[in-house]
């Protein structure tokens, strides 16, 4: 005897079974019944033994090309019902449905008014120029015309490191790293985070600061008053005007505050009979500080004594808040995301 009819018959009963079965649980069931481990199959293998020894080997065979068919028959089975299913949900999934919009990543107005001041400098021909956070006391104060006893230095609450390292309190370090590193002539804008030990609801430990640097020959005030004009008339339009006001700054003389002309009301001081809300009144807008560079500086970083420049500085969250009419400083920094994604673009 070469075939057992029960082993015969296993893969067309299967075959009835399958096409009965209607689901992935009756599927597994008859996996079970015909196939597991004490299964039709294997209960037939089980009485191998009791052949004579002769036939067992093409038993053994056939019980494999048996088993490898209803293997076959079981994987169409499967395919079939995965399709169904994937038809059925097609068919209940409605086209005529509104999208789910995807998240849109948004920039900081930060970074945005980092990116739109560096991005004016760019075309007027200035090198962005990025350092170190961490500074040492020589290139935040020292070489600034800011020595140890210095009274200026009370004007700025600094978070010390140690003795001599501290966290920059304004990007100018970045400058004087650049005039040691590069021969005049150069024009730097150097955006970037700065630190001070303040924190309240007009200050906060970290903000953001743009400043420049072009030192040259023959560079004077006339390029100074140029250049910042056609900058502020990038960033708030056309039809801003610029004031000078005189101030001190240890690093610059002669030293100056920028005014602009109020770009709300236009520099009237109200809107509809209304004191304006921006420049309170005034029809000015303070902007920056700047100044010609104090010969000390270049001193200290032994550029010859015939080279002349000027330096600015700015904060970056004023600047934002002036622009996009953002009414608190702490708004920079909470994350939220009803405020944040108002930036995208
Ligand atoms: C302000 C004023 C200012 C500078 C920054 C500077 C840098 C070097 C040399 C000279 Cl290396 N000056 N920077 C000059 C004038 C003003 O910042 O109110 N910033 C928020």
């Amino acid at each position: 005897m070469d075939r057992i009819p029960a082993l015969e018959s296993l893969a067309p009963e299967l075959q009835k079974g399958l096409d009965q079965a209607s689901s992935f649980e009756a599927l597994e069931a008859l996996r079970i019944e015909f196939l597991g481990r004490k299964g039709r199959l294997a209960d037939i293998m089980s009485t191998l033994p009791n052949l004579p020894p002769e036939e067992r080997p093409k038993l053994g065979q056939r019980a494999n090309v048996v088993k490898e068919e209803m293997n076959r028959l079981f994987d169409e089975k499967k395919a079939a019902l995965t399709a169904a299913r994937e038809a059925a949900s097609l068919a209940r999934f409605d086209a005529s449905l509104p999208g789910r919009a995807p998240w849109k990543g948004s920039l900081h107005p930060d970074t945005l008014i980092m990116e739109e001041i560096c991005s004016i400098f760019g075309r007027l021909g200035f090198d962005i120029a990025q350092g170190p956070e961490v500074e040492i006391d020589h290139y935040n104060f020292e070489s600034l015309n800011m020595p140890p006893e210095h009274p200026a230095r009370d004007m700025q609450d600094t978070l010390y490191i140690t003795d001599s390292i501290l966290m920059r309190t304004h990007t100018s370090p970045v400058q004087v790293r650049t005039m040691l590193k590069e021969k005049p002539p150069l024009a730097v804008v150097v955006p970037g985070k700065v630190y001070r030990r303040d924190s309240d609801l007009t200050h906060t430990p970290m903000f953001h600061q743009v400043e420049g640097l072009m030192v040259g020959h023959g560079i004077t005030m006339a390029h100074l008053r140029g250049l910042l004009t056609a900058f502020v008339r990038g960033v708030f339009g056309p039809r801003t005007e610029v004031r000078f006001r005189q101030s001190f700054f240890p690093f610059t003389e002669p030293s100056a505050e920028v005014d602009i002309s109020c770009f709300l009301c236009g520099g009237a001081g109200h809107t509809d009979g209304e004191t304006c809300r921006v420049c309170k009144g005034t029809g000015w807008v303070e902007i920056l500080g700047c100044g010609m560079v104090d010969p000390a500086v270049f001193e200290a970083v032994q550029y010859p004594a015939d080279v002349s420049g000027f330096a600015f500085g700015l904060g970056v969250e004023r600047i934002a808040m002036l622009k996009y009419g953002i009414g608190d400083l702490r708004m920079f920094f909470e994350n939220d995301l009803r405020f944040l994604t108002q930036f995208s673009y």
